[in-house]
């Protein structure tokens, strides 16, 4: 009997270690908050019109300030109606890793020039759209209007290479450039790795139960 359950025991932890060793390494944003202080780890298509701020001033409403640390990405249209200010990283995730960012749109403009800013998720093996994970454009937040900081997650559906786009463009002509800010850009495993270990700790913690009332109902007999 307590050579079966020595088995299961090691058996259990063995299922435990076995899942530890089989979580994947953290695939991680280069320089996802901006903290160094410039774009390093990403492509930008401006170097005039993108920027690494640490406030910059709304057009409408309160200066802009990081939503993570002192830095954030500052893009402003400006680059010629339809042409987009853009900002982009490529990562490689795997499926149930939850992509996060905070971002806004600042509309410099009014009807009917209607400046938009979006993030797309895209594959970086097709250069396919595979989600638009946020847009916003003068019709959405108002003639001068902007909505704020907000944060975006999005789970990958399937393992893949990706890259995560920022744009922002003017939109009927060049003037009243509009903007759009990005902070705070991570990919996390956690959807993928913890139930596994959890499941594994779980079903070990269950074999323990069960040696353990053993345990004591044998101490009740002696
Ligand atoms: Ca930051
Ligand atoms: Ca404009």
């Amino acid at each position: 009997m307590t050579t079966i359950r020595s088995r299961m025991l090691g058996l259990a932890v063995a299922a435990i270690v076995t899942f530890a060793a089989a979580n994947p390494a953290q695939a991680a944003f280069v320089n996802g908050g901006f903290e160094t202080g410039d774009f390093t780890g990403w492509t930008t298509s401006s170097g005039t019109l993108a920027n690494v701020v640490t406030t910059a001033p709304g057009f409408s409403v309160p200066d802009w300030n990081p939503t993570e640390g002192t830095y954030f990405a500052y893009l402003q249209a400006g680059g010629g109606t339809g042409v987009y200010t853009l900002l982009s990283q490529t990562f490689a995730a795997l499926a149930g890793d939850v992509l996060s960012f905070d971002i806004f749109f600042d509309a410099a403009d009014y009807i009917p020039f209607n400046d938009n800013g979006y993030a797309n998720l895209i594959d970086a093996d097709t250069s396919t759209v595979v989600a638009t994970l946020y847009y916003q454009d003068v019709a959405s937040v108002g003639d001068f209007g902007a909505d704020g900081w907000t944060s975006v997650s999005h789970v990958i559906a399937a393992d893949g290479n990706y890259k995560l786009e920022f744009g922002v463009t003017n939109i009927g002509d060049n003037n009243l450039s509009s903007a759009l800010g990005v902070d705070n850009v991570a990919l996390n495993a956690e959807m993928n790795v913890i139930p596994a270990p959890a499941g594994a700790v779980l079903f070990g913690l269950g074999l323990l139960s069960m040696g353990g009332a053993r345990l004591i109902r044998r101490k009740q007999v002696a």
